[in-house]
């Protein structure tokens, strides 16, 4: 809850700082979007890779790698789409590592963060980003409802979030895409791919499942696809490797 209070700050000082008008000028803003969802219906691995520097619950993980050549390695790896954070507080990442991840490559880009402002979406769309993340856990269902379907009108995907079933429930609507269990608790950090399982019951057909976090071995991998996953977000495994591109090839 200290992150959304922050987001709620920064949104409010970056409004000021850049108007909406400004960004929907933007030639990013313009450009043809691509498609994870259309990548991961044509995958048979269904990597969605993550750059991420640290965590809250990691701290360090790896400082010293170029955003650029980081993306550079996810495509030639050929991953289905990448994951920039773009928090900088507790994740250590910014909007320019999406622009430079932007300017590196094609695959569709995920911006990687805590969205509680339409503002942030529009935000998103003239940085680069062809995916955003919505977190049920910090997001009523209006607000899905509302985020989601700007995301759509701007032809973003949506990949909404969940932990559990409560939050599962109140957010299946046809405005997302892609349904995303997070197999870490954001509150306690723990980790466990039972939650995927148990939740990839729950999720209609019409969605993309995607598993997020945790994820460290292609056996975690095989597991999971059974239940019906067709993406796998990984971050802290490729990125505690010097080439993160080079782990994400196998
Ligand atoms: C990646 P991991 O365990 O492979 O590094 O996890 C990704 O799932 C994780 O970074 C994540 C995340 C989030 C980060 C999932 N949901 C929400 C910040 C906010």
């Amino acid at each position: 809850q200290q992150i959304v209070a922050d987001k709620y700050r920064e949104v409010a000082f970056k409004k000021q700082l850049i108007p909406v008008s400004q960004l929907e000028q933007s030639v990013l803003f313009q450009r043809e979007t691509f498609s994870l969802v259309k990548n991961l219906k044509n995958s048979t691995t269904g990597i969605i890779a993550e750059h991420k520097r640290r965590s809250p619950s990691k701290h360090m993980i790896n400082d010293s790698l170029n955003v650029f050549d980081v993306a550079k390695g996810y495509e030639k790896a050929g991953v289905c789409g990448m994951s920039v954070l773009t928090d900088a507080k507790y994740f250590g990442g910014s909007l320019d590592d999406l622009l430079l991840a932007r300017a590196s490559c094609n695959l569709p880009l995920l911006r990687k963060e805590f969205i509680i402002d339409s503002y942030q979406i529009i935000e998103a769309k003239a940085y680069g980003a062809d995916v955003i993340l919505l977190i049920a856990a910090i997001l009523t269902q209006a607000e899905i409802k509302t985020f989601s379907e700007l995301a759509q009108s701007l032809n973003l995907e949506v990949l909404l979030e969940v932990h559990n079933e409560e939050e599962l429930q109140k957010s299946i609507m046809p405005s997302l895409d892609l349904l995303g269990v997070n197999n870490r608790n954001l509150k306690t950090f723990e980790v466990s791919l039972e939650t995927s399982m148990t939740l990839s019951f729950l999720i209609p057909n019409e969605f993309i499942k995607v598993s997020e976090s945790g994820i460290s071995s292609t056996g975690a991998i095989q597991v999971l696809k059974p239940y019906g996953f067709k993406g796998f977000l990984i971050g802290e495994n490729f990125m505690r490797s010097e080439n993160p591109g080079d782990s994400a090839a196998h």
